[in-house]
This record gives C-alpha cells, structure tokens and sequence, in this order.
C-alpha cells in the first residue's frame, strides 16, 4: 500500500521529489508515440497541436490512437472525479516503474499540494517545482503566469454540498457534477471542479491554464493528487454524502495503458477505494475505507475543523428549482468590470414547509430559498484571467466582500468553444451557489426586489490573445 504525503510535510532528506524529477526527464526522452512517454501521458488528457507547449512533439502516434486515447479528460461530468483518479493510477505506476528502473525505490508514490492549508506558503508551489528555473530542473515548467494561489480562489465550501450529482436547474449543485455521457464540457462543472480544482488551473496559468496542455506541467499531477483527496475527505464526512449508484456512472468504460504499454481498461465501480486501485494507496491524514453514512455529524465536524472550513449542511437533494429571471443579450467581458442586470419576478419567495415531515428544521420559517446564478453559453479564446462576481455593489456600501458572490476560472473556455468528436462547441457552464448572498443582501437597506445587479471582475488585465463572451446569465431559485 501506497501513501500519498502531503508535498509540505516530506521529511528533511526525502528524495519523492527528487525522483519525480529524475523521471519527468526520463520520461521527456521517450518519443510521443510511446504511451509511457510525458508527453504521451499529457496528451490522454487533452492536446492541441497548434499550441506552443506542443512543438516539437512530432512523431505522432496514428490517427486511430489518438481518437482512443488521447483527449479523454473529464470536465462538467459526474466522471470528473472517478477519471482523474484513474488517470493519476496509471500515471503513478508509470513514474514508479522508471524510478525504479533508474536504481530508485519500490515505493514511490506521488505526494499531493495541499495549498487550502493555513500554513505559511501553502499556496505557493512548492520551491523544487520554482527554481532552478530551469529544463535540466525536471519539476519546472515554462511559461506558468504565477507560482502563487490567492486565497479566495482555494476555498474549500464545495464540503459542504451533499448530492455528488446535480446541475443546479433541476437539482441542487452536486459535489462530483452533473450527470453526463462522456464529456469535455458544456454542463456545470461540479462543487469540487469549480473551485478549487479550475481555480488553481488558471491561476498558474501557462500549460496548466488549457486542458489541452495541462498534463504537461509536473505540477499538474500534485494538484490532481489533492483534488482526488478531497474527495475522499468528502466521502468520509458522511451525513449522506455518497458516490452515485447509477450504473451508467459505475459501470462506464474508460481506457488508459499500463507501465508495460498495453491497453487496460477501467470503471468508477474499480476506483471507489483507493486501497484496492491498482496496488493501492491512501492519503496521509485522511482515514480510507468506507464512508461514514446517515447523519454522522460528529465525524463531520471532525472532518471540518481539521479542513479549516465550517459547516453549512444542505441535505435537500430532492430540491426542484425553477428559472426566475435572464438575460436577452450576451456579455463581452473586457479589462473594466462588466455590469449586468435580472429583472426579478418580485418579492422574494420563502421556501414551502413540508409538514409532513415535521422536524425541527421546520418549526424555522425563514430558511431562504436556495438561488443559483447560472453563467451560460461561456466562449472564448485563450486563457483569459479569473473574474470574481459581485452581486449589488452599486449600493456601494464600503463593504464589497459582503457582495461577492464566486469566481468564474473559464478553464478549458478556448475549447469548449469549438465543435469537436467530445463536445458540440455550445460554450462553458458555470453556476454559484448564491442562496447565502441573497439572503444577506435582502436585509440590506437598499435591497431591491425587482432588480438584481451583477458585477464581473478580472482579477488582472485580459490580454489581446483572450477573449469571453457570456451568452446568458440566469438566477433559478426554488
Ligand atoms: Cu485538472
């Protein structure tokens, strides 16, 4: 069995690193069309031939292998979660084969960036991945915009979200993302995928900025480390968090090669404890095993405390939710903030008790109506910066934090745009839970019942290589 360690918390003199590093450029060596080679592996992931991080990957393997499997990621899909972690198996095993064959340990296993920690640094890359900034530094990637993750942008509230599925239309937000067929995009990416999972893509920027190069920057691999972490983190939170039971989600197929080259196949239904994925693994500090079901809140608060985050249970799965208001034009986003406007249907609805189920939680009358922000139809070109939202700061109140309601990544914008074998170009997807914003806003002085008021800020200049239009922005509320 495997332990994944946390990246900051390696002994004085471990080599994990080290020998990543020694088979990253192994690895580098090997012609694209072995599957075992980076950028191989990368590719499997996405690629996109007119990017500058893709020269000189020529040769090419066969058109027919490249359809199979390369391109394979998982985004806006319920397979987000159960591919990547596949994915880093396979990719583990590959590393851990050539560490071996270069003289090193049995055992190598790849450590994960935990950056929502509140230690010092956390959200800094780790320095062996920084410096020397240079290609004979196996762990250094070119062209990455920034080695530091602002705050807001690895906040951990997706812990909080019950259902693994749902697309906030029909349902709530789900943790893993909405149910799909194989996917590359246009429906809601996931709780977890949303933030922090895009959020970190695009704030280092670079390869890791487009899914269609990100596999090529070492760090990739420690990111997705800690996202399939979280996961686990989830699960054993308990109080009804559980992995789907649909067969279409357990039984699906997806194929990736082994350490010796061939074609292996994989299913969520073989990834559901990581102590039985391939030769096994766990994370360090984070117990395996079965999850805790059914109103285990003690483990839940546990769980928290030791995330850092507080707990704000929505257990109302089987929520309907219906749109109340939409834009009738898109927004082109620019390097000022863009304004935009919902003309709400009025008075604010409060959500209907059911009596039948007469609990505690429903002798409270003002639990407020769960509202969703959708942002529809996102196309775009290149890597455009993160924009942060704000919901009624022309009240300008001094307090603008208090309006903030999310961020937008647009990780993997570019293609999603364009109509391709995995996707029909419709555009990107985001949603936001703003059901605690509104209810806040609302006892406001200047609260508005007819009008809601929505800022989109880059956090930094766009430049003249990216662009982003909003095709619609819609609030469903139940
Ligand atoms: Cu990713």
């Amino acid at each position: 069995m495997k332990e994944r360690k946390n990246v900051y918390q390696l002994p004085a003199g471990d080599k994990t690193l080290e020998w990543y590093a020694k088979a990253v450029l192994e690895m580098k060596k090997r012609p694209t069309t072995d599957p075992t080679s980076w950028n191989y592996q990368a590719a499997m992931h996405g690629f996109y031939a007119p990017s500058p991080f893709w020269q000189g990957s020529a040769p090419l393997p066969s058109a027919a292998d490249q359809a199979r499997f390369w391109n394979q990621c998982q985004h806006g899909s319920w397979y987000f979660l159960p591919w990547h972690r596949m994915y880093l198996a396979y990719f583990e095993q590959i590393v851990g084969a050539t560490i071996v064959a270069l003289g090193g340990p049995a055992d190598w296993a790849l450590p994960y960036w935990n950056y929502s920690e509140t230690t010092p640094h956390a959200r800094d890359m780790p320095p062996a991945f920084v410096s020397p900034a240079a290609p004979t530094n196996g762990l250094w990637m070119a062209g990455r915009a920034s080695n530091s993750i602002p705050a807001r942008y690895v906040t951990l509230g997706a812990l909080n979200t019950i259902p693994y599925t749902g697309d906030g239309r029909t349902s709530p937000l789900g943790f893993g993302g909405p149910e799909s067929v194989f996917s590359h995009g246009g429906s809601p990416h996931g709780q977890l995928e949303s933030l922090p999972h895009d959020m970190v893509h695009v704030a280092i920027g670079g390869a890791m900025g487009d899914p269609r190069t990100a596999g090529l920057d070492p760090i990739f691999w420690l990111h997705h480390a800690n996202i399939d972490r979280l996961w686990q983190v989830w699960l054993n939170m308990g109080a009804h968090r559980v992995n789907p039971v649909k067969k279409a989600w357990l039984d699906f197929k997806f194929e990736f090669h082994d350490k010796n080259r061939p074609p292996v196949v994989m299913t969520s239904k073989d990834v559901l404890d990581t102590r039985t994925v391939l030769t096994g693994y766990t994370y360090q500090g984070v117990p395996a095993g079965a999850p805790v079901v059914a109103h285990a809140m003690a483990a839940a608060k546990v769980a928290n405390v030791a995330e850092g985050i507080q707990l704000n249970e929505r257990v109302d799965a089987s929520t309907t939710l219906d749109v109340v208001a939409a834009t009738n034009k898109p927004n082109v986003l620019s390097s000022a903030k863009t304004l935009a406007h919902l003309d709400l249907p009025g008075a604010p609805r409060t959500r209907l008790m059911n009596f039948a189920a007469f609990t505690k939680e429903a002798l409270v009358p003002s639990k407020p109506a769960m509202s969703i922000l959708h942002f529809e139809h996102i196309t775009g070109k290149g890597v455009p910066p993160i924009h942060d939202v704000y919901i009624n700061t022309v009240e300008n109140d001094g307090n603008k934090e208090a309006h903030y309601a999310g961020s937008l990544s647009f990780f993997g914008v570019e293609e999603s745009s364009v109509a391709n074998v995995h996707q029909s170009g419709s555009g990107q997807h985001y949603a936001l839970d703003v059901t605690a914003l509104m209810d806040s806003l609302k006892s406001l002085p200047n609260w508005n019942a007819q009008r809601l008021d929505i800022s989109i800020e880059p956090s930094k200049p766009m430049d003249a290589n990216t662009s982003v239009t909003i095709g619609r922005i819609s609030l469903y509320s139940e």
